[in-house]
């Protein structure tokens, strides 16, 4: 098949799981174009079968807002038109959705109906979608998608609960690439972090609101309280100068780093012993499944999809949002037994094998084939 990806460029999960099912989709042999405003993060090696096609938006003394929506329509007719694609996969419904919707209508007038499918990934619908200011474009452009992903239970029913759908939402997980995110010997690179054999949690986001980065800080300040230990902090968003405010404030910088963004985030992982992940909500938590599949045990809330992926006292350990004595009490409970502790990271890696690349690319293979059938019809 020849398929369009668009998706945000950015380190964000959904920019991120829209390179990775391009590329996975490649190795099988797919020709594969991304439309982005920028190369996307994951999208580092040359692959024969990827092609990457950049919107410019030209600016104008006009326009106080450049329209990216309309400039991303135009390459999406171009791309589809010249490079002959039979669909479009548009990641994130605002405003690809829109696009998408409005570049079908512009090939339907040259006779072309080419089916663009969207995935929902959360904020889209959750914190974004249901502004007022948005809620109608984003209900009628999801309407009109030839199908309707979402990367979680907890997604479809929210979306269906918030927003007028007339079509089937299919649940399509996000994955992992176990080859990649596995866990590997980094013992000088351990040692160099925590010389004295500390335990090592991370911690990994865009330092958005939502994801409560202040709670990784104070867990952490609680646990370092009871035993020695180190926080690594990597990527990086507005909240990260209030976090680096917040650790000066209770004295305990000398034990955090960040690290800010990180593209070979398997390595840090190999060397971490829990991931903490307190967002306020999460659709599904990619993150999270990542550091799983290094074998890394996670605490997190129970927020969202992340019940989906987190299995309680498992894989790890899920509280009520804001709760961070439980985070702490949790994270001191596994770092004090080091037979539970082997043991939930054993599980977490059995876990992350249920959401592996392998068995969920084929459910998008199979959605795209049932769409372009469904279309000759
Ligand atoms: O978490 C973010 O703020 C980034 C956001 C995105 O759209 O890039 O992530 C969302 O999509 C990811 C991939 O499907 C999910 O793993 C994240 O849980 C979801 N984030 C939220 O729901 C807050």
């Amino acid at each position: 098949m020849r398929i369009g990806i668009v998706c945000y460029p950015t380190f964000g999960g959904s920019g991120v799981l829209a390179t990775e099912l391009g590329k996975a989709l490649a190795d099988k042999g797919h020709t594969v174009h991304f439309i982005s405003y920028q190369q996307p993060v994951r999208l580092e090696a040359f692959h024969p079968n990827i092609f990457y096609h950049e919107v410019g938006v030209p600016t104008y003394p006009l326009f106080d807002f450049p329209p990216y929506e309309t400039a991303l329509s135009s390459v999406m007719v171009d791309v589809i038109l010249n490079e002959k694609l039979d669909l479009l996969h548009v990641h994130y419904a605002i405003p690809h959705a829109s696009s998408a919707y409005m570049a079908n209508q512009i090939l339907k007038k040259k006779n072309l109906d080419i089916p663009y499918i969207t995935t929902l990934h959360g904020t889209d619908i959750t914190l974004v979608g249901k502004d007022k200011m948005y809620e109608a474009v984003v209900t009628f452009s999801i309407n009109e998608s030839s199908a309707i992903t979402a990367v979680s239970q907890y997604l479809k029913d929210e979306t269906l609960d918030s927003f007028a759908i007339e079509k089937e939402i299919v649940v399509i997980p996000n994955f992992v690439d176990i080859k990649r995110f596995s866990h590997s010997n980094k013992e000088h690179f351990k040692k160099m972090l925590a010389p004295n054999g500390e335990k090592i949690l991370a911690h990994v986001s865009n330092f958005r609101k939502v994801k409560r980065v202040e709670d990784v800080i104070y867990t952490f300040d609680k646990v370092r309280k009871q035993m020695p230990c180190k926080l690594l902090m990597i990527g990086d968003g507005p909240e990260r100068i209030h976090m680096e405010q917040l650790c000066r404030e209770l004295g305990t910088c000398d034990d955090i780093r960040f690290l800010g963004k990180q593209e070979k985030l398997e390595e840090i992982l190999s060397i971490t012993d829990l991931f903490l992940l307190p967002s306020e909500y999460e659709s599904f938590g990619l993150a999270a499944l990542e550091a799983m599949g290094c074998e890394v045990p996670v605490i997190s809330t129970n927020a969202g999809g992340l019940r989906e992926i987190n299995i309680h006292g498992e894989t790890g350990y899920l509280t009520a949002v804001g709760d961070t004595d439980a985070m702490a009490a949790y994270t001191l409970e596994l770092f004090s037994d080091e037979e539970k502790l082997k043991q939930f990271k054993h599980n977490a890696l059995q876990q992350a094998k249920r959401f592996k690349i392998s068995d969920i690319i084929p459910q998008y293979e199979m959605l795209y084939e049932r769409v372009l059938k469904e279309k000759m019809h």
